[in-house]
């Protein structure tokens, strides 16, 4: 049939087609959109946290992630086995003078493949609805924001996060340094990241927090901090101690095989399945266990991992997330490495970017082996600018800013694209204990915490910031 999108009039493959404010509804677990010119860019939405959100020539085919290994901890492996353009959920695409056709799917389970002449979208799972709206990226990506789940309660908190400091190598003593070190600047939590626990899927103190965790956590709290902690609740390696005693707890495929989800710590990974009562009640019983030791910020990480083996796996996904959601009562959530569009209305928070490093960028990663997801500056600002569109829906998470020029690598300009655009976001992070900082860099660390606002979004590419304005485009 054909139809009109706003002013644009184009042929469509649908079971039903409605008037939505901003565009239309379709209905289809497969809908198609032919438009009446030939794309030039799409906008390449990754599956989740850590995936490449950003606009893409559709002259110019995907290249491989490699290695393999890394896939499902990248990406949804399909996207990444795929020779053609396909994107999670919603799919953008770019036609003459700039202006935007979207395709969104209004479910979970949604990709959609973006050729020149073609955009065609597909629901593993239950009947598709879609949104397609035509116009300005100002107006079709709010457009379709507005028609996804939200939850949005509060301001974005202030946070301290032992990661881009430690790393893995933490503990109790190191730890009460630092909130000691803290504790005259106006952070709200304390985070305590990987590097706790015993092993993945061992969710008790190591031997590095000899009183345990829910001493730890006092000792926040009573300097005025909320306790905030890393899980990842449904990740395993095949040595964990969960996997020995409950091997029929691993996502296996229809030969009983293993899932492999990723290689991470020098190890591969897998995941425990997310669809089966009994891993249900144990993820339940272990947020209920961190939440009684105090802690009442959780940051879940690898979340994809209940969702392989890609968009298919989003509707257990989001069961499992409303059950986590129901036992973690008021505490934050913060998913990370999650699948993006089926985390609305479930997370609080939700990080939408790779993970920043001390560093602008690993070029044998990003660039040999065709990597846009590891830890790096560059990759963060990229995938995060992107996916802003999200600030009406959760609070966006564009991972910690630096302070510090000790043990860093970055230029102050970059330094500063992140500070930025964290002010605009509102969720205000850092890793920088506050003894490695120099004076002026302690002066900018608090004025960050304490001032709100103050960032003005110029276009998608250029801000604001008093009388400075920062331009993210050299980048991309
Ligand atoms: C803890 C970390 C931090 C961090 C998370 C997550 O693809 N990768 O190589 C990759 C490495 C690390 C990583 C994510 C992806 O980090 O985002 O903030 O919590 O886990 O191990």
């Amino acid at each position: 049939m054909r139809v009109k999108v706003g002013s644009l009039e184009v042929a469509l493959e649908a079971e039903e087609v409605k008037a939505a404010p901003g565009g239309l509804y379709l209905k289809g677990r497969e809908v198609r959109v032919y438009p009446p010119f030939r794309g030039e860019a799409f906008f390449r939405h990754g599956w989740q946290s850590w995936s490449l959100a950003s606009w893409v020539s559709l002259s110019q085919p995907p290249v491989p992630l490699l290695p393999p290994e890394r896939q499902p901890q990248a990406d949804d492996p399909f996207l990444l086995r795929a020779s053609e353009w396909w994107g999670s959920g919603s799919a953008p695409w770019r036609g003459p003078e700039g202006r935007v056709l979207l395709l969104g799917a209004l479910g979970v389970g949604a990709r959609v493949l973006g050729r020149p002449d073609l955009l065609l979208g597909r629901m593993e799972g239950e009947e598709g609805g879609w949104f397609v709206a035509w116009g300005s990226e100002e107006e079709v990506f709010p457009a379709y924001a507005r028609l996804l789940p939200r939850r949005l309660l509060g301001k974005p908190p202030r946070v301290w996060c032992s990661w881009y400091a430690f790393y893995t190598n933490i503990s109790e003593v190191r730890l009460l340094q630092v909130l000691e070190e803290v504790a005259s600047y106006p952070f709200e939590v304390f985070q305590v990241d990987d590097g706790w626990q015993r092993a993945l899927g061992d969710w008790e103190a190591n031997e590095r927090f000899p009183h345990g965790m829910a001493y730890l956590a006092e000792r926040i709290r009573a300097k005025g901090l909320r306790p905030g902690l890393w899980l990842a609740p449904f990740l395993v390696t095949a040595d964990s101690p969960i996997v020995h005693a409950r091997p029929e707890w691993l996502l296996r495929d229809r030969e009983g095989r293993p899932l492999p989800a990723g290689f991470n710590w020098g190890k591969p990974l897998l995941a425990l399945d997310a669809g089966k009562e009994e891993v249900l009640a144990w993820v339940e019983g272990l947020i209920r266990k961190v939440c009684s030791w105090g802690y009442d910020y959780l940051k879940l990480d690898f979340l994809y991992a209940a969702s392989l083996p890609g968009a298919e796996g989003e509707g257990r996904y989001r069961v499992a997330m409303e059950r986590i959601r129901q036992a973690a009562g008021d505490a934050y959530l913060l998913f990370c490495g999650a699948p993006v569009l089926a985390s609305l209305g479930l997370a609080d928070g939700l990080r939408v970017g790779p993970d920043v490093a001390p560093y602008w960028d690993n070029e044998d990663r990003s660039t040999w082996l065709g990597d846009p997801t590891g830890p790096g500056l560059r990759n963060a600002l990229r995938t995060t600018l992107h996916r802003l569109w999200l600030r009406e829906n959760v609070q966006v998470d564009p991972d910690v800013v630096f302070f510090r020029t000790r043990f860093n690598l970055l230029s102050p300009e970059t330094m500063r694209l992140q500070e930025v655009l964290a002010r605009y976001t509102g969720f205000k992070a850092t890793s920088d204990p506050p003894s490695w900082l120099l004076p002026e860099e302690e002066v900018r660390l608090r004025g960050f915490l304490t001032e709100e606002g103050g960032v003005e979004r110029l276009g998608p590419y250029r801000f604001r910031f008093g009388e400075e304005v920062l331009d993210y485009a050299p980048l991309l």
